[in-house]
């Protein structure tokens, strides 16, 4: 019986002791530049971003200040959608800005 037992104990105790792996993450970043418009960037923060409107004025002017800021951080697919999101809105509205993600 101690043997059986013992068999079992193991068998779930290095089962139980798996790390799981937590996926990479990745830090979305807006850069500034001198045409976009500082609303339009408040609205983008807002937007995609889901900032109140206080937090998206802040970060907006710590980037128009600092030439880059974070808007958050994310595992990789929902990084690289924010970016592309970002990307086509300013796009659509004749904005260069730039958004950017780097592993943290
Ligand atoms: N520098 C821009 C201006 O003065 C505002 C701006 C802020 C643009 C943040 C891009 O990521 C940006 N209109």
């Amino acid at each position: 019986m101690g043997r059986y037992d013992s068999d079992v104990v193991e068998g779930l105790s290095s089962e139980t002791d798996q790390e799981v792996e937590e996926p990479p993450l990745y830090k979305v970043m807006l850069l500034n530049d001198d045409y976009t418009t500082m609303e339009f960037v408040v609205e983008v923060l807002i937007y995609v971003f889901q900032k109140s409107s206080e937090e998206a004025m802040q970060i907006m002017l710590n980037v128009h200040r600092n030439g880059v800021g974070i808007c958050g951080i994310y595992p990789y697919e929902i990084a690289e959608t924010k970016v592309d999101t970002v990307e086509s809105l300013a796009r659509e509205n004749g904005f260069p800005l730039k958004c950017i993600m780097e592993r943290e």
